[in-house]
């Protein structure tokens, strides 16, 4: 059942409210937006989506080429080594490609509603080889020593998990990619269990598994090890094809509550959630039968890529609610509250 409680402003920020960074591109996808708070503000550090003005019968779309510079690839449409039955991603010749270029954008509010950028806090664009396809889906983990950021690298060779650390979005400490290929939807836990980090990780596992959560501790943020699954996909249901974790999991007195996506093979995206032990987020306590929240407002259902709700950022804006902005149809932003009590009276244990 869907108890998400959607904000009547949906969707709140569209691809038009902003103009595109990179010279000569167009913003065509504002997507799945980390959360954090700074100078009293909600921050949203956007997946913004750039591409050229597409022309008629073509497809195009930027790339970091190897000297760090865009570089703007073209193919004809016809071409019968093309396929570009997926609108995010193409294959030509064998070699997958973006169809666009994500980097990072913060924008802050006073009222959650309204989002404006501050010319002191800069986008952070993809760096260097390994993210010369863009980086996307920033997870905010805000702990007592900074803001640590995790996202996807995506480049030519894989789709692998890169890390940030920050105290104030001004400087920034690029720790390079902590979880390697093929892995994303990866959120760090914002406190210590005993003397170990945690995250949540999605590596892929296609011959033999599937798509699936794994938690995993580190004594520094940036080795990880002990990966133990924690979550699969389910034959038969909203959550059959992939899932992936969402934010930095809540503590409640019942246990880390964790939101998190799930996929059919239609690629239809809902949210669900999961309870893990509190002493050992390795122990999973109950799990959402039925999505908390499905595509059903026509923003979510019609857009870049249809049927999809997708969320990686989220605060707590009182002991039982839980605000979390999402992306809509992989195009624009919006958000919706949750009640912690009744996330966990819908979850089977
Ligand atoms: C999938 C989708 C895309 C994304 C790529 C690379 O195809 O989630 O939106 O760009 O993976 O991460």
């Amino acid at each position: 059942m869907d108890i998400a409680k959607r904000n009547e402003n949906n969707p709140i920020l569209r691809p038009s409210d902003l103009k595109a960074c990179i010279p000569g591109m167009e913003i065509t996808c504002l997507l799945n937006p980390g959360v954090f708070k700074l100078n009293g503000k909600t921050w949203l550090l956007l997946r913004v989506a750039e591409r050229p003005v597409q022309q008629e019968g073509k497809i195009s779309f930027p790339i970091y080429n190897d000297n760090g510079e865009i570089e703007v690839l073209t193919f004809d449409k016809n071409d019968p080594s093309l396929d570009a039955s997926d609108a995010r991603v193409i294959n030509y010749k064998g070699q997958n490609y973006l169809t666009t270029l994500s980097y990072l954008r913060p924008v802050c509010s006073d009222d959650d509603v309204h989002f404006y950028e501050d010319p002191q806090i800069k986008p952070i664009f993809g760096a260097g080889f390994q993210e010369s396809f863009g980086i996307e889906d920033c997870r905010v983990a805000t702990t007592e020593d900074g803001f640590f950021l995790t996202f996807t690298e995506v480049s030519p060779v894989a789709v692998g998990v890169g890390l940030i650390e920050t105290k104030d979005f001004k400087t920034i400490t690029r720790h390079g990619m902590i979880f390697p290929p093929h892995n994303k939807d990866c959120a760090l836990f914002e406190e210590k269990i005993g003397d170990k980090y945690y995250a949540f990780h999605r590596p892929s596992s296609p011959e033999l598994g599937g798509n699936y959560i794994w938690v995993a501790e580190s004594p520094d943020r940036i080795h990880w090890g002990k990966h133990v699954c924690i979550a699969t996909t389910r034959p038969g249901k909203w959550d059959c094809t992939r899932v992936g974790a969402g934010a930095a999991p809540i503590k409640t007195s019942e246990g880390w509550l964790e939101i998190y996506h799930g996929a059919n093979a239609e690629n239809r995206y809902c949210l669900g959630a999961l309870l893990l032990d509190l002493n050992d987020p390795a122990k999973v306590i109950a799990r959402s039968e039925e999505p908390i929240m499905e595509p059903i407002a026509d923003y979510e259902k019609t857009g870049f890529f249809g049927n999809v709700v997708f969320t990686n950022g989220q605060y707590l804006v009182d002991d039982d609610t839980i605000r979390i902005f999402y992306g809509a149809s992989d195009e624009v932003i919006c958000s919706a509250e949750f009640s912690i009590k009744e996330i966990l009276a819908s979850l089977k244990k």
